[in-house]
């Protein structure tokens, strides 16, 4: 199902991803939360990076409240299920994800981020969870996701108290991981999916796919899974030129930024 409310431009490897409902602070409805699962799920194989943008001034407004009707448990189970589903498309989908954060990155929207791989926030950002002050709960994986990024005691003391963070103080306990000026986080984000494109696609593979598993393994069953993926991505023909470039000088060293 696609959406209006989602707009996609393929820049050679970088895939542009964009929600486009700017009068309403791009908040999510049922149609935008399967389009960005359709979306996700359907990028072509060419893409190795992607930027998530918001049209206008605001990243997201989160869930779109119009459409929170009197649901009963097994549909709020369900509509919880769906953002699930979409936004295990980001996280686990073909390409890493650079979000370009400005604004209101709030609710349902702060949940969003949170399942790209790099954020890029610039000095209009600020963070929320108005879930606590509107009488519900997160529903689109922030529960896990973001006491991954900032700890549960944060994340309980902005629902909690309504506590929005600023985008210095967001930068600084961990929601976004570059800080830019106003109105250049989506250069920098392009910046850095063009990086991300040029890596070995089984390198991408491991930071998507078996980070985060091995972060919720006992330790010794994460240092067996590090040295599987290891051994798979040090077997690939692209690691060995790229290998075999800096040994005869031509891969760049690292250099001090
Ligand atoms: C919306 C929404 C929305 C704006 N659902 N319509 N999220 C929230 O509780 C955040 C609610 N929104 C806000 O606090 C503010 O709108 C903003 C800080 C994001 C932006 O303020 P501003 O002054 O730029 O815009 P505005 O005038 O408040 O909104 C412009 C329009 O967008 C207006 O509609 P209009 O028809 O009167 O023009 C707003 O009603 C509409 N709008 N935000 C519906 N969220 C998986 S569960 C996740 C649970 C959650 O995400 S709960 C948190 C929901």
């Amino acid at each position: 199902m696609s959406s209006p409310d989602i707009k996609l431009e393929l820049q050679g490897p970088v895939a542009i991803v964009r929600l486009a409902r700017p009068s309403k602070r791009n908040a999510i409805s049922d149609g935008l939360i399967l389009g960005i699962r359709d979306l996700f799920e359907k990028l072509p194989g060419s893409v190795r990076a992607v930027v998530l943008d918001g049209e206008g001034e605001h990243f997201c407004a989160g869930l779109d409240l119009s459409e929170l009707k009197e649901r009963d448990a097994g549909g709020g189970l369900h509509h919880s299920r769906m953002w699930h589903a979409a936004l295990e498309t980001v996280q686990f989908g073909p390409a890493p994800v650079i979000a370009a954060l400005h604004g209101a990155v709030v609710g349902g929207g702060l949940e969003l981020a949170a399942a790209c791989h790099i954020r890029v926030a610039d000095e209009t950002a600020f963070y929320s969870l108005p879930e606590g002050s509107r009488g519900i709960f997160v529903g689109g994986g922030g529960a896990v996701r973001i006491p991954r990024l900032i700890g549960e005691a944060r994340m309980a003391d902005m629902m909690f108290t309504g506590r929005v963070y600023d985008a210095r103080e967001g930068e600084r306990v961990g929601f976004a991981q570059y800080l830019v000026p106003a109105g250049q986080a989506f250069d920098k984000a392009l910046e850095l999916a063009q990086r991300v494109a040029a890596n070995a696609p089984l390198t991408n593979y491991a930071l998507m796919h078996a980070l985060p598993r091995i972060a919720e393994q006992p330790a010794d069953q994460g240092f067996l899974t590090e040295a599987l993926m290891a051994a798979i991505a040090q077997s690939a023909p692209e690691a060995k030129s790229r290998v075999r470039d800096f040994l005869e000088g031509r891969g760049a060293k690292v250099k001090k930024s």
